[in-house]
């Protein structure tokens, strides 16, 4: 298949005119010293009418003012959830915002002579299929009838992901969710998609015909809220049911999510936020996980300084078509599945993945908790009080985070409180043995690496600042070491 437009890649063996000749020069003059990224960022400060009008200017920057990245912004940035999806993100526009316009009325041109990687790559992106090579290592234990003490022991205390056979498939969700039911809950309601209320049947025309790169997901916090029947028809699994954030009533961290989304959507590289652990019950389709321990960054990823952002390449498809192969060449294989429908993940905190969704409408249900094995991670997390890592809450909301859970904590639950309190003791004289040991060898002690996720503690890399949905990083919130003379971590707080 040819790009739509003509465009080839810059490498390619047709990248002319048809002889031999680029039109870049002649199409751009002097701004064609201009790399292609710094151009797309001029386009990008542009208003729609200005983009119109450059596109006739030549053939080089027509091919760049048609890129749907463009108009998808437009319409996302302009039209406050008013849009019905109609073939590309340009005709959206122009549907709603020229009087009479026919979405689909103009021809497809093909200009010849235009070679750029920045427009060729995400239209391969959004045209490839998912390889089946892809979705060949699933290496996650699959489990049912658990009990909290062998959860507990196996996955939650060495951090190690998991899939329960036996929760979703209880679920009354199962039987009733079609998209006609949740059609008929979503009946003249909004639901959240890429941060913006839309109609949910808009959501599902977009659904249906997109050809994006990273399709828009439905990842909506406030489901619960907007259609209340859909609460009853699931329930956390009993293992997860100790959720300390509970005690913050309504004024928890955001933490429940409907995530439905077409094939190809998903989610992109992060960490989720406070240093909580998750479930992920998929309800109808599959999706294809791919996980690293936190002390592991995945190829292609580059979280900044101090966690709170994430660079990696702008859509999972380029993810994997680029990194996947290579995807054991951070020191260790990752860890993967295909969540199929009726399982559920449990997501350990702090470890990297993305999750890639396989069928065209795939949902699912996911909750962040707090349970006694992670909250030593969270508080600590929390005790930053950074408005840049703490997430899922307003930000005037963020810093006194710490403060209000410490004192729900003490009030509800100080017997939880003291068992952090003393771990932390043992930590901390853990660490002073271990120091000392190390000082009559004279060399420290090589922390064991390994890629199970059972990674001393004080070696695990810290909990990120971001939204869940958002590709988040590490951030460094794990006060390892602090106050304590070496190795073990302080919360501060006195029972
Ligand atoms: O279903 C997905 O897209 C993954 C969502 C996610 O990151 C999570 O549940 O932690
Ligand atoms: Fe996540």
């Amino acid at each position: 298949m040819a790009h739509p437009h003509g465009v080839q890649p810059v490498l390619g063996l047709f990248g002319d005119d048809g002889e031999g000749r680029s039109v870049r020069g002649a199409g751009l003059g002097l701004l064609a010293t201009l790399p292609d990224e710094a151009l797309m960022a001029i386009l990008e400060q542009l208003p729609a009418r200005d983009l119109a009008r450059l596109a006739c200017v030549s053939k080089f920057l027509w091919a760049f003012c048609q890129h749907d990245e463009l108009w998808k912004a437009f319409c996302l940035e302009e039209l406050e959830g008013r849009w019905d999806f109609r073939a590309s993100w340009q005709d959206t526009y122009l549907a709603v915002t020229v009087p009479g316009y026919w979405p689909g009325s103009r021809k497809p041109r093909k200009v010849a002579g235009v070679q750029s990687d920045l427009l060729y790559t995400p239209w391969l992106c959004a045209t490839a299929a998912v390889d089946p090579a892809w979705l060949e290592v699933d290496n996650i234990d699959r489990r049912s009838g658990l009990t909290l003490g062998e959860f507990r022991e196996q996955y939650e205390q060495p951090n190690r992901p998991v899939i329960l056979t036996d929760v979703v498939t209880k679920w009354p969700a199962m039987r009733k969710w079609s998209r006609r039911y949740l059609q008929k809950a979503f009946k003249g309601k909004q639901v959240i998609v890429g941060d913006q209320p839309v109609s949910f049947d808009a959501y599902c025309s977009y659904s249906d015909q997109n050809n994006d790169e990273l399709p828009l997901y439905l990842f909506d916090k406030t489901f619960c809220q907007t259609a209340p029947q859909l609460a009853k028809d699931y329930s956390a699994p009993e293992l997860f049911a100790d959720d300390l954030f509970g005690l913050l009533g309504d004024s928890r961290p955001d933490w429940r999510w409907l995530i439905i989304g077409p094939y190809k959507s998903g989610s992109s590289w992060h960490k989720d936020p406070n240093s909580t652990s998750a479930w992920n019950g998929v309800v109808r389709g599959s999706k294809k996980w791919v996980m690293y321990p936190p002390h592991i960054t995945p190829p292609g990823v580059r979280p900044s300084e101090d966690g709170a952002d994430v660079a990696s390449p702008v859509s999972l498809m380029e993810w994997f078509l680029s990194f996947y192969e290579h995807k054991g060449s951070v020191g260790c294989a990752p860890t993967e599945c295909i969540l199929k429908e009726g399982e559920l993940l449990f997501v350990p905190r702090n470890w990297w993945h993305i999750a890639l969704n396989l069928e065209p409408d795939t949902v699912a249900v996911t909750q962040n908790f707090v349970s006694e094995v992670n909250l030593p991670h969270v508080l600590a997390h929390l005790r930053s009080r950074s408005p840049a890592l703490v997430s899922g809450c307003s930000q005037d909301a963020r810093a006194g985070l710490y403060d209000r859970f410490l004192t729900a904590l003490k009030e509800h639950r100080p017997d939880a409180l003291e068992r952090v309190e003393a771990a932390e003791a043992t930590a901390r004289r853990r660490a002073e043995e271990q120091h000392k040991l190390a000082g009559l060898f004279r060399e420290a002690p090589a922390a064991a690496r390994c890629c199970n996720g059972a990674v001393p503690e004080a070696d695990r890399a810290p909990a990120n600042g971001a939204e869940k949905p958002a590709p988040a990083a590490t951030a460094a919130a794990v006060a390892a070491g602090g106050g304590s003379g070496g190795g073990g971590f302080s919360f501060g707080f006195k029972l």
